[in-house]
């Protein structure tokens, strides 16, 4: 790569020029007279890629040389944002960069937004896995990180008539000038059919799988650069068919039969399930983890021995880490591999696979942990149900011998749930084959080992530890609010970009009124430019002066957005009564998608959209009040959207959200928390001082606490004159005038049943909100907490996270820490 010294990938205004032009015609086949927009993008992007690419190789490169010891992050879902302004920022290029579009006459901020973003996943858990691949390649942990190329990502949310519609995503519709394709990289992936049993003639014990099909995967890759650091690699892998053409049936005259083999197999990859819970029994999901995991463990197995190193050593070169236990079958795919196809025995390969795993659970819902059910699982896959009944066996044994279980305390442990048809538990299953647990914040990973896996870390506590989640500095500061981090940058340095500590520098500066000014201004002029886009995209005119309360993420109950919701209508009636002397101005804005077949996360958009039209349209409260839905949140809207809050809704009942990280990316850009102490919550608050922090509501004891005994809603109804108010609002009809049923579903299930808490959280939630108002009082002291908040943020940096899985589970150097 030395050698590669040419202006093709030179730094400089003019070298960008130069390439770009050359890329433009040798590229897409166009002379700027006459090329569109996007063809100034791609060609914009094929510049860019050149240079990461030289970067990329130097890494790799380094790692094969110096034979390092790599993570292979798995995950089913990725959401990357955005390539281009982020290989810019991470080469350093961005100012030359739009140099050199000036001067060919070309904003290329314009350039910027043409990108599709790629949307390989349903919300935090896939964002999760862009920050951390972002902080491995800054850091420089060697990595490949492994996925699925959906054809179709995360559904386009439209909002007609309030209710959302789903549109199918075509990311690709244009190409994709980030990727490669890697033809030669492939693997051929068996599904189905039985398996036997047999001794061959030297007495050797071996299983055949017999597969009913047979399908390839393809590596398409696209390369991750770090902030000025190193690089990394996202290796997604798409279905095709081994065949073009079943040609016994195209001879056969059967044209519509040899066509069809090829559109089952690309089936596999076409499309991201778009729910974030448990899918239960889909076929094609089972099918999708399945693929990508033998690809990946494949394509490690492949690269271990290109290094000409033996499979004992599996262990020793990767560290693999499971992203939920969506490919948990990994645990079960690695023993196939070596136990079937290398012949190495059952405790050795056993030994190797418990020390490649680790697991990394995200959900304490019982509802959203993973179960396949055993007809199912054996319809699929015959082999690896057998490779786990064994694994289960011996696991069953070693817990009733050698630690003296109880059958009761089998039956809980077992990966094989006997109830009904039967079926697996991949939680189980990843625990068992992982040398390390971890849960995603404190809270989490305390009440992980409390509840969900109780027995497992009674029997190991060893193996189970806490990593907290966090993002990325450079994608959710650095990218998304300029403007604040040129005032940091200027007042601190620009180590805090790789260093997030060091924003406690800011702390000195909290009181500065000069300071404080300059800081509200970034703050306003956000605010404003949010305030264009919405009224771009829903004709709503919302003042920048307005407090903007932001509650961003997916829909769902848990979360508790109605939760919002019933303050916003009781600020509404509060108004209608005139009891609005000194209230302060104020926009809710709300974004989220949620799954499509989630009735309730429906009407939950319903309702706000419902609040919205009663409220932005009449003039006696639409100056105090707005209500906005953005549609279609992504990574791209979300960066738009943090740097414009000032307040922050992270109001999940307590125990429910692993951790959260919208919470820490509105905090980073200086919005202020309302927030239950759920998740991250706990401790970002911790960090950033009760002060700073508008907490309320039941925390995860007191909520176990009242489950347990009988809670009844309904006391708060009648109890709470301002929730009664509300509630009848909620079913009185001026709402939903053509229907005014449609919000009964809503109404009924917090009167009678209220499994998120709604009615005793609320006037906790009213008491905390009357916090907020008067904190907003003084402008001052806000804009002081608002700094306050982000210098306490340093702990939140994506770069702690992946040192600590490093350190904790990893036990890998990053290129920082060697010689
Ligand atoms: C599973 C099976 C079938 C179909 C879909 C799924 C599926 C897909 C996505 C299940 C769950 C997810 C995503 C979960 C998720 O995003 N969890 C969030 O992870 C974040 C990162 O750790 C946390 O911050 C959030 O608290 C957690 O909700």
């Amino acid at each position: 790569s030395k050698t590669i010294k040419s202006k093709r990938i030179g730094l400089s205004k003019n070298d960008i020029k130069d390439s770009f032009l050359e890329n433009l015609f040798f590229h897409i086949g166009r002379v700027p007279k006459g090329a569109t927009i996007m063809d100034y993008y791609q060609a914009l992007a094929y510049t860019v890629r050149d240079r990461v690419f030289k970067e990329f190789v130097t890494t790799v490169k380094r790692i094969s040389d110096e034979d390092l010891r790599v993570v292979a992050y798995l995950s089913a879902e990725y959401l990357p944002g955005p390539h281009l302004a982020n290989n810019l920022l991470s080469l350093g290029i961005t100012e030359q960069t739009a140099a050199a579009m000036a001067e060919l006459g070309i904003d290329m901020e314009e350039l910027i937004l043409q990108e599709e973003e790629p949307g390989l996943g349903n919300g935090g858990l896939g964002r999760l896995a862009s920050c951390y691949l972002d902080s491995m390649a800054t850091i420089g942990i060697p990595s490949i990180a492994y996925g699925i190329r959906y054809e179709f990502g995360i559904f386009e949310q439209h909002i007609k008539n309030g209710l959302q519609e789903e549109y199918t995503d075509k990311w690709l519709q244009y190409g994709n000038p980030w990727e490669v394709v890697r033809s030669e990289i492939g693997y051929n992936i068996m599904f189905g059919g039985s398996t036997k049993h047999v001794t061959d003639s030297n007495g050797n014990f071996t299983v055949n799988w017999i597969p009913d099909s047979k399908l390839r995967g393809t590596a398409y890759d696209t390369p991750i650069l770090g902030y000025k650091g190193y690089g990394s690699i996202l290796r997604l892998w798409r279905a095709e068919a081994i065949d073009t053409f079943d040609f016994s049936a195209y001879n056969k005259g059967d044209y519509y039969k040899a066509v069809q083999e090829k559109i089952l197999s690309e089936n596999i990859t076409k499309v991201l399930y778009p729910n974030d819970e448990q899918e239960t029994g889909k076929e094609l999901r089972l099918k999708q983890q399945y693929f990508f995991v033998s690809c990946s463990l494949q394509d490690l197995i492949r690269l271990h021995l290109l290094q000409g190193r033996i499979l004992d050593t599996l262990h020793e070169k990767f560290a693999i880490q499971l992203n939920d236990t969506h490919p948990a079958i990994a645990v079960a795919e690695l023993m196939r591999l070596l136990v079937d196809d290398y012949q190495i025995d059952w405790d050795k390969s056993w030994n190797i696979t418990q020390r490649c795993f680790g697991y990394t659970n995200h959900t304490l819902l019982p509802e959203a942990l993973e179960k396949w059910s055993i007809p199912l699982f054996r319809r699929v896959l015959p082999r690896h149900l057998e490779i786990i009944y064994e694994i289960n066996h011996r696991f069953v044994q070693e817990l009733k011998y050698q630690h003296g279980c109880s059958d009761e305390q089998l039956s809980r442990m077992a990966l094989i749930d006997h109830s009904g048809e039967g079926s697996i538990r991949m939680a189980h299953l990843a625990t068992v084959g992982s040398h390390k647990v971890n849960g995603v914040s404190a809270l989490h990973s305390e009440l992980l080992k409390k509840h969900v896996l109780y027995d497992f870390a009674q029997l190991w506590p060893d193996k189970f530890c806490n990593v907290t989640n966090g993002i990325s500095p450079r994608r959710f500061i650095a990218l998304s609010n300029p403007l604040l981090t040129g005032l940091i940058t200027e007042t601190i340095g620009s180590g805090w970009l790789t260093d997030l500590k060091e924003l406690s520098k800011l702390e000195n500066m909290a009181e500065d009124p000069t300071f404080q000014n300059k800081w509200m201004a970034i703050k306003q002029t956000n605010k404003a430019s949010l305030s264009d886009h919405i009224k771009l995209e829903t004709g709503i005119s919302v003042d920048p002066s307005m407090m903007f309360d932001v509650h961003v993420k997916r829909i769902h109950e848990y979360k508790r957005q109605h939760l919002n919701v019933l303050n916003i209508l009781h600020l509404y009636l509060q108004i209608k009564k005139g009891n609005n002397k000194d209230m302060i101005p104020m926009a809710f804005i709300f974004a989220g998608k949620a799954a499509p077949g989630y009735f309730m996360a429906k009407l939950i958009i319903k309702l706000i959209t419902a609040v919205g039209d009663l409220i932005n349209q009449d003039t006696e409260v639409n100056d105090k009040l707005k209500v906005i839905f953005l549609p279609d949140f992504s990574v791209k809207k979300a960066q738009h959207i943090y740097p414009a809050a000032d307040l922050s809704e992270q109001i999940s009942m307590a125990g429910k959200e692993a951790s959260g990280t919208g919470n820490m990316k509105l905090s980073l850009n200086g919005a202020l928390t309302i927030g239950t102490l759920d998740g991250a919550n706990v401790e970002m608050m911790e960090e950033i001082g009760m002060d700073n922090f508008f907490l309320f509501g039941l925390n995860a004891e007191e909520v176990q606490h009242k489950k347990q005994g009988n809670y009844k809603p309904g006391d708060h109804y009648v109890h709470n004159l301002h929730l009664r108010e509300v509630m009848d609002f909620l079913i009185s009809g001026a709402l939903s005038p053509e229907n005014p049923k449609l919000f009964q579903p809503i109404y009924e299930q917090l009167l009678y049943d209220d499994p998120y808490m709604i009615m005793a959280d609320f006037e906790s939630y009213l008491i905390s909100r009357a916090k907020v108002y008067e904190e907003w009082g003084n402008q001052s002291n806000w804009t002081k907490k608002s700094i306050i908040n982000v210098a306490r943020m340093g702990k939140f940096s994506s770069d702690r996270s992946i040192q600590d899985y490093s350190s904790l589970i990893w036990k890998i150097d990053s290129f920082q820490n060697r010689p």
